[in-house]
């Protein structure tokens, strides 16, 4: 008792926290399960062993990151997401390296890919098109606050947590979408007519995008999906919008969609405005989460 009472006499020793004292290595980790290829590297379930605190570890070769001299760009990247705090952004915790590799300490999203949802059941009913079309408007909102542009937020890199909430949870570099454009097909379907023309752009091609979402949610498919790469820049450059008579789908959420795919990026429905939406106000459940 004395000895107790003592100690809480005792001035404690000065020490920042852990968190920011850690430096990370392998061995504080224990690796699980891949969760998947991404660029540059893969992704596993781990575990801290310490605090048994579950993350994504993405490793990344060192060699890959010299040979395309994205060293800095790295570097830079990673030191703004870090700084990001937004519940529908996937967190990056932190980052280390040994000799041959960089690790990043991703937050782990337990409800995996949205885009699998969506192929698995086709189309997300209204109130959850809204709900994640809400979600994702109020996290590029915060986005464009800190300056941050240009998401690559086509399906496949949208996450769901364990409740069901939306998270974005990978990044667009221009170096990074430049190569993918090249290398990869079907690619065009989300990006904005200044995009696919290489015209200047700014925060408005995250707009585009949101109504191209908005559209293949409730009906399936991109709005401008066709045979080849070619057809759908013409389809995307000349917005040839249509609504299919199936499946049925509100005349709000077909407003909302054409507000948002206009080809003058100036004149495209701006992100408060999407929540004030009557689609958003009368869909989305304002906890940002779907339970089916
Ligand atoms: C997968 C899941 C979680 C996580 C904040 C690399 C880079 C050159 C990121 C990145 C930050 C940086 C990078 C990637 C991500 C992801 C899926 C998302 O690689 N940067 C090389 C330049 C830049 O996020 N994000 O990779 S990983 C994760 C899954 C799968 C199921 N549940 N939860």
């Amino acid at each position: 008792m004395a000895s107790r009472a003592q100690n809480h006499l005792q001035k404690p020793p000065k020490q920042p926290p852990r968190i920011l004292k850690k430096q990370w290595s392998i061995d504080d980790f224990e690796i699980g399960k891949p969760l998947g290829k991404g660029k540059f590297g893969r992704v596993y379930l781990a575990r801290e062993i310490k605090s048994k605190y579950v993350v994504a570890l993405k490793i990344i070769f060192k060699e890959q990151i010299e040979k395309y001299r994205l060293h800095h760009q790295l570097r830079r990247e990673l030191e703004i997401q870090s700084s990001l705090r937004h519940p529908n952004v996937l967190r990056l915790f932190g980052w280390f390296h040994d000799d041959e590799r960089i690790f990043l300490i991703l937050e782990y999203a337990h409800g995996g890919e949205l885009y699998k949802e969506l192929r698995k059941f086709r189309t997300f009913s209204e109130e959850q098109a809204a709900t994640y079309i809400a979600s994702l408007t109020q996290a590029l909102a915060y986005c464009h606050e800190k300056h941050v542009i240009h998401r690559d937020i086509k399906p496949e890199n949208l996450l769901l947590d364990h409740e069901g909430r939306l998270k974005i949870g990978d990044f667009g570099w221009s170096v990074q979408s430049r190569s993918k454009r090249r290398t990869m097909c079907g690619t065009l379907d989300y990006l904005a007519p200044e995009m696919v023309e290489n015209k200047a752009h700014d925060y408005a091609v995250d707009n585009w995008t949101l109504g191209v979402l908005c559209y293949e949610f409730v009906y399936g498919m991109p709005p401008f999906e066709a045979e080849s790469q070619k057809d759908t820049f013409r389809r995307i450059i000349k917005v040839d919008l249509n609504f299919p008579s199936t499946p049925q789908v509100s005349p709000e959420a077909k407003n909302l969609i054409s507000r948002l795919l206009v080809k003058d990026s100036s004149k495209r429905l701006a992100l408060e405005k999407i929540m004030d939406h009557p689609w958003i106000i009368k869909n989305a459940n304002p906890i940002g989460a779907c339970w089916n």
